[in-house]
């Protein structure tokens, strides 16, 4: 009898660890090294720190477009996140530095609605927040939190200007059944007082990869 119940748990556990093996498969990669673009609208390229990226973007942003996907549940996005030069995060100064929002919309829903902040802590200890990792508005978090590397040269690299460049590494996994998907990245950048607002604070991306799954 002991041995018919544990042969029943064995078989229960084995059953719905099969239940959870997943299925993927990479519909979507690009490293920008040369690749073709298409799929990509607005696809801008450079050269930043040896390697090809998607940009830079300064109120503006590119979309992807995947067709005939293969029969799936989710679907797991993620690509390197470059944040340039002096981004203000929450702050607004009067609408003059911020916020510095960017979004990832997938089929018309928003995913990612976030700010970053490339600031230092001024000689009080106050860190001009960001959202992220959270969403914005009503998120305070220490500037380049989440981030996966935060000294990186900046692209313009003014004299004394703050920033460098923070790599976030974003995967995000959403549930999505079509057999088409759009991808759509936008910053809305604010920076009134600047000459060269692309030059003061921009965006790239790079390794861009989307997998379908099924569970
Ligand atoms: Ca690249
Ligand atoms: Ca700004």
């Amino acid at each position: 009898m002991k041995n018919t119940i544990l042969l029943a748990v064995m078989v229960f556990f084995l059953a719905s660890c099969a239940k959870e093996v997943k299925n993927e498969q990479e519909v979507y990669f690009n490293d920008f090294e040369g690749q073709s673009t298409k799929g990509i609208s607005n696809a801008l390229a450079e050269k930043y720190n040896g390697s090809t990226v998607l940009g830079r973007y300064n109120s503006s942003g590119f979309d992807l477009t995947l067709n005939d996907l293969p029969a799936h549940k989710l679907v797991e996005i993620s690509f390197d996140l470059y944040i340039h030069d002096s981004w203000d995060g929450n702050k607004t100064s009067k609408g003059i530095d911020g916020p510095d929002i960017w979004k990832m919309i997938v089929d018309g829903n928003l995913y990612i609605n976030t700010t970053f902040s490339n600031e230092d802590c001024d000689n009080s200890g106050f860190c001009p927040p960001q959202s992220y990792p959270s969403d914005y508005p009503n998120a305070y978090h220490n500037p380049k939190s989440g981030a996966s590397n935060v000294n990186l040269p900046g692209v313009c690299n003014l004299a004394g200007k703050i920033g460098g460049t923070t790599l976030y590494k974003i995967t995000k996994v959403i549930e999505h059944q079509q057999a088409n998907l759009l991808m759509q990245c936008r910053d809305q950048l604010t920076q009134t007082n600047a000459p060269d607002p692309k030059c003061d604070e921009s965006w790239s991306i790079d390794n861009l990869k989307v997998k379908v799954i099924n569970l």
